[in-house]
């Protein structure tokens, strides 16, 4: 933690939403860190509409995920401890472009992923976190991510 209490004490700060401490430096509850973004599983079964509007009640959104580092984190951490996974994240095609991280980094489960069978995109834990494209509208868990500006 690169701040000491007390010696800044000529400010205040102003945490994003959920955050809490003298330096905004407390996540919200569950929230892990990892390279410039906070992450969350939510293990609530929601339609992918559902899980972007609790993801954006908490400050933040269905997460990117931008390279394999992110991968890892979220396989030794996020969900080193859940099982069965299928989790909805915030990759969507939208006019028939799929919406990556700005890193263009992809993870589909070859060879047939993404089959086109919907705009919207979960991980599949019984596919080392690859992803599979669905329709929107089933019931998932979900990862959320808030990225620190
Ligand atoms: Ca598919």
């Amino acid at each position: 933690m690169p701040f000491t209490a007390g010696i800044y004490n000529q400010f205040t700060c102003t945490c994003l939403l959920g955050f809490k401490g003298t330096f905004c430096e407390v996540p919200p509850a569950g929230y892990k860190y990892h390279d410039g973004s906070f992450f969350k599983f939510y293990a609530t079964l929601k339609y992918n509409s559902g899980a972007v509007t609790s993801c954006e009640m908490n400050g933040g959104r269905l997460a990117m995920i931008k390279d394999q580092a992110t991968v890892d984190f979220l396989k030794n951490t996020i969900f080193a401890s859940v099982t069965n996974v299928y989790v909805w994240i915030g990759v969507r095609k939208i006019s028939n472009v799929w919406q990556y991280a700005p890193t263009g980094f992809s993870n589909w489960h070859p060879p047939m992923e993404p089959s086109g069978d919907g705009p919207c995109v979960e991980m599949r834990e019984v596919w080392n976190y690859e992803w599979n494209d669905l329709p929107c509208n089933y019931n998932k868990n979900f990862l959320c991510e808030i990225v620190i500006p």
